[in-house]
């Protein structure tokens, strides 16, 4: 009897226990692309001639679109012009070191051939492609690591999920029942099949039990025990943290976390109807703002319905790729700012260096650091050219030319 009562004990405490998984690659990659791509692209924020403003991708539950009308979509998805290997180049250009694409969204359309339900790419579109299969390769071929967006509780396909309440009344009747018929059965095919998958992308949506929590977390470790999961499956777990949509950080940690951003300033997926997009000039400042805290910055694009991304996403995303690159010593692999925020930029830094990141040139071509007295070396990080530069009492008084290097940002490495 006492056997039976410590393998029970063993038993439950192995249920609770949540396995974590490395995060080490995580702070050193720091900027990711997030791609929302599903059905949701064909309506784009419009339905029977009405146009519903917000997030494209809820198109479903804004219109209250019956299951069996929103199924049609997929007869319709055949993304023809999809080139996961120009997907997978055109992150690298932009200095994205990995990639987060939903592989089912909550509208619970799977983007990859899944055995667990027929309403997935290759068996429900004329396109019968897997695009999940075809990126995986891709990222496979060119060092790109790959992560996948689930959404474990909302799911309008399926009444036992959360969300769907115009073709189901009380729904949830056995959440348990989706977990294990839907969700860990997706979970299982996506982290058997694709190679190495470097994160699940959890969403939030209802209140998770604590339990569900973290049968979803050691489901993964389950099958990839270094796969990351998103703090948004709830519950305090997760292997990192990622912080409300379009937020900036508050605060600076060398702790594995993200902040994320549209492109779109109100859309996830593609929308025509919200068209309003962050210029080069937003996204830098989200860009140095989030980086400057320790944080990963997650951009998203809404891949449009024929598989290619806006062409205003792919200009404006190459514009600060090309900083990002020229820039790269300042970004990867750095921390956060030791100081508070200073009126003319930001800073990032590694063991004996700090990078200034300067938005705002000084007018009186003069730049202060509490350095402390510390004996220290300045010059442009892109140049290698010196800077004059001097200690005057606690700070560092750099002295700067009249012309701003850089127009977007100029950084500054200042060696101590
Ligand atoms: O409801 C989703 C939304 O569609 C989108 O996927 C965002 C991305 O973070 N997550 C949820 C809202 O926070």
């Amino acid at each position: 009897l006492l056997g039976i009562v410590l393998c029970l004990q063993l038993y439950a405490q192995e249920q609770n226990v949540v396995q974590k998984a490395d995060t080490k690659w995580f702070p050193e990659a720091k900027l990711g692309l997030f791609l929302h791509y599903g059905l949701y692209a064909i309506p784009a924020g419009v339905w029977k001639g009405k146009e519903y403003k917000g997030v494209g991708e809820w198109i479903q539950e804004r219109a209250k679109i019956p299951i069996s009308e929103y199924e049609q979509l997929a007869t319709q998805f055949n993304p023809q012009q999809f080139d996961a290997n120009e997907w997978v180049l055109f992150a690298k250009d932009c200095g994205f070191k990995y990639i987060v694409i939903t592989t089912k969204h909550h509208d619970g359309f799977a983007m990859y051939k899944s055995d667990v339900s027929k309403f997935n790419i290759v068996d429900a579109t004329p396109f019968k492609r897997d695009i999940i299969r075809e990126l995986a390769d891709a990222c496979k071929k060119h060092g790109m690591k790959l992560g996948f967006y689930y959404s474990q509780s909302r799911d309008w396909h399926e009444a036992d999920a959360e969300g769907n309440l115009w073709d189901f009344k009380g729904y949830q009747k056995n959440f348990q029942k989706y977990l294990d018929e839907k969700c860990k059965p997706q979970l299982q095919e996506l982290l058997t099949r694709y190679g190495d998958v470097a994160l699940i992308w959890f969403d939030g949506g209802r209140k998770m039990s604590d339990n569900e929590s973290t049968q979803l977390v050691n489901w993964v470790h389950k099958f990839q025990p270094n796969c990351l999961t998103s703090s948004r499956i709830g519950n305090g777990r997760g292997d990192y943290e990622t912080l409300s949509d379009n937020k900036l950080p508050t605060t600076t940690t060398d702790q594995a976390y993200e902040a994320l951003f549209t492109h779109n300033f109100r859309s996830w997926g593609y929308s025509k109807t919200e068209t309003k997009l962050r210029t080069p000039q937003e996204l830098m400042e989200v860009l140095l703002n989030t980086i400057s805290k320790g944080a990963n910055l997650l951009l998203n694009i809404g891949p449009k319905p024929e598989g290619v991304f806006q062409e205003e996403s792919i200009r404006d995303f190459r514009i600060i790729g090309k900083w990002i690159n020229a820039n790269a010593e300042a970004i990867y692999g750095s921390k956060g700012s030791p100081f508070p925020e200073m009126p003319w930029g930001y800073i990032t830094s590694k063991p004996g260096a700090l990078y200034l990141h300067v938005t705002k040139w000084p007018e009186d071509q003069k730049l202060s650091l509490p350095l402390n007295g510390r004996s220290s070396s300045a010059k442009f990080l892109v140049s290698g050219k010196k800077i004059k530069s001097k200690i005057a009492g606690e700070n560092l008084l750099l002295s700067l030319p009249a012309k701003q290097p850089d127009e977007m940002c100029t950084v500054i490495k200042v060696s101590y």
